[in-house]
C-alpha cells in the first residue's frame, strides 16, 4: 500500500473530500465527471484521471462520454498499479484532484485508498454504478455512498416509456438477462437499457 507521507501534502489546505457521481447507465455520469475535472484544469489545478483498463469501449486511454467528450486518463488493471502511477505523478508535482471513472470495476482496496487521499487533502472525484443489472448494490459504490461528502445520483430516461430511470436492464438476445449472468459484462446499447422501476424486470433466478 502507500504510507501517509507519500500522499499529497495539501492537507494544510483541508480541501480533501470525496465527490461521488452515481446512478444507472446512460445517466451522463461520465459527462459530468469530465466537466468537473475540466473545470479544475481551467483553474490550473493538477488533475490526474484513472479508469479501469477493462473498460475499453471507446479507447484504451481516453475516458469518453456518450456525447463525445473525451479526457486523457491512465488505464489501470489493479489498485497497486494506480498507486504506483499516483506516486510517480505526485513526485513530479503534488496532485490536487484525482478522478476515477467506473470505480465499481476496481478492486475493493480502492475504497481505503480513496479515503487516505481525501484525508490528506486530495479532492477525489469518482463515478460508478450504484446497482448492477440485478439491482443489487455494486461493490465500492456501496461504501462510497456512505463515505463521500457529496453524492450526485443521476437518472437516465427509461428506454421503454420515457419516465425517469434509475435501473439498468441487461438484455441478451432481446430478453432480460438471467440472475446467474456474470456481474461484469462491458457493453453499451447492444446489451443494456436504462429502465424506470415500472419497466425494469427483475432477472429470473
Ligand atoms: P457506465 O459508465 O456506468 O455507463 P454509461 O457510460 O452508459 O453511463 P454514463 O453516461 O452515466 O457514464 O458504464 C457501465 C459499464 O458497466 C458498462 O460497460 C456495462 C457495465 N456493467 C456491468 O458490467 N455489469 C452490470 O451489471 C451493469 C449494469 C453494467
Ligand atoms: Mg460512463
Amino acid at each position: 500500500m502507500i504510507r501517509e507521507q507519500e500522499v499529497n501534502s495539501n492537507s494544510v489546505n483541508k480541501l480533501g473530500r470525496i465527490e461521488l457521481i452515481t446512478g444507472c447507465m446512460f445517466a451522463g455520469k461520465t459527462e459530468e465527471f469530465i466537466r468537473r475535472l475540466r473545470r479544475n484544469d481551467y483553474a490550473k489545478k493538477r488533475v490526474v484521471a484513472f479508469k479501469p483498463s477493462i473498460d475499453n469501449r471507446y479507447s484504451e486511454d481516453l475516458i469518453a462520454s456518450h456525447s463525445g467528450a473525451v479526457l486523457k486518463s491512465y488505464p489501470v488493471s489493479s489498485v497497486e498499479q494506480l498507486i504506483e502511477i499516483y506516486k510517480k505523478e505526485n513526485a513530479i508535482s503534488p496532485i490536487d484532484i484525482i478522478g476515477i471513472d467506473e470505480v465499481q470495476f476496481m478492486d475493493k482496496k480502492i475504497v481505503p485508498f480513496i479515503e487516505l487521499l481525501a484525508n490528506n487533502g486530495v479532492i477525489v472525484i469518482v463515478t460508478g454504478l450504484d446497482k448492477d443489472f440485478r439491482s443489487e448494490p455494486f461493490q465500492n459504490v456501496d461504501k462510497l455512498l456512505v463515505l463521500a461528502e457529496f453524492v450526485d445520483k443521476l437518472t437516465a430516461i427509461c428506454h421503454k416509456c420515457g419516465n425517469f430511470a434509475n435501473r439498468t436492464q441487461r438484455i441478451i438476445n432481446g430478453e432480460p438477462a438471467n440472475w446467474d449472468s456474470p456481474i461484469v459484462l462491458v457493453g453499451e446499447t447492444d446489451s443494456y437499457e436504462a429502465r424506470c422501476r415500472n419497466c425494469y424486470k427483475l432477472p429470473k433466478k
